[in-house]
């Protein structure tokens, strides 16, 4: 089984870029979104804002071309990691309860070699995101058992094995106009 390649818009929802603009957030392991607490931006990158005319994203300086292909100019509007620390945004799913969280937390391990250099935070699947939650006080959400099912209550993945998962979030992403680019 082959890791899909999916980005995903976070709207914003504080900061100069609230309700104009979303964070492009790049990842291959979706079923990991439902666990998302934070997205990591590196402090001393800049960030840009690009327009397609119809949406703004918000893309490391350096990954412009190669997160978004043709068809994109622009705004003018930069910013550091530094600058965009706390701005908050809304999550992809909202199927567990998480307070104090879904903001930008800024992270030296962030880089610009792929993705988007903005790094979706699941604190319980990657110890760089637990080193870089714990920092914040973020909560830990781990909503996957121990023999890999998530935990049967959960709408749209309760019971499912992990991994079978993301078939179905990434469908749910395309219906609810989050998801910017799949490469399955
Ligand atoms: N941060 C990783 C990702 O973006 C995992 C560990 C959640 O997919």
């Amino acid at each position: 089984v082959v890791d899909p390649s999916v980005y995903v818009r976070f709207p914003l929802t504080s900061g100069p870029l609230a309700s104009k603009a979303s964070l492009l957030v790049w990842t291959t392991t979706p079923w990991t979104l439902v666990s998302n607490v934070a997205v990591a931006a590196h402090p001393e990158v800049t960030y840009v804002v690009a327009t397609d005319g119809t949406e703004r994203v918000v893309v490391a300086e350096p990954l412009v071309e190669k997160a978004l292909g043709e068809g994109w100019r622009l705004t003018g509007e930069r910013f550091t990691g530094k600058e965009m620390e706390r701005w908050t945004y809304r999550r992809p799913f909202d199927l567990l309860a998480v307070e104090g969280a879904h903001f930008v937390v800024n992270a030296e391990y962030v880089t610009t070699e792929d993705g988007t250099g903005m790094v979706h935070q699941a604190p319980a699947f990657g110890a760089d995101d637990l080193a870089t939650c714990r920092a914040y006080g973020l909560p830990m959400v781990n909503p996957v058992r121990a023999d890999g099912t998530f935990e049967p209550e959960l709408p749209l993945v309760g019971g499912v094995f992990f991994k079978k998962a993301d078939e179905a979030l990434v469908a749910d992403l395309q219906a609810r106009g989050l998801l910017f680019r799949h490469v399955p």
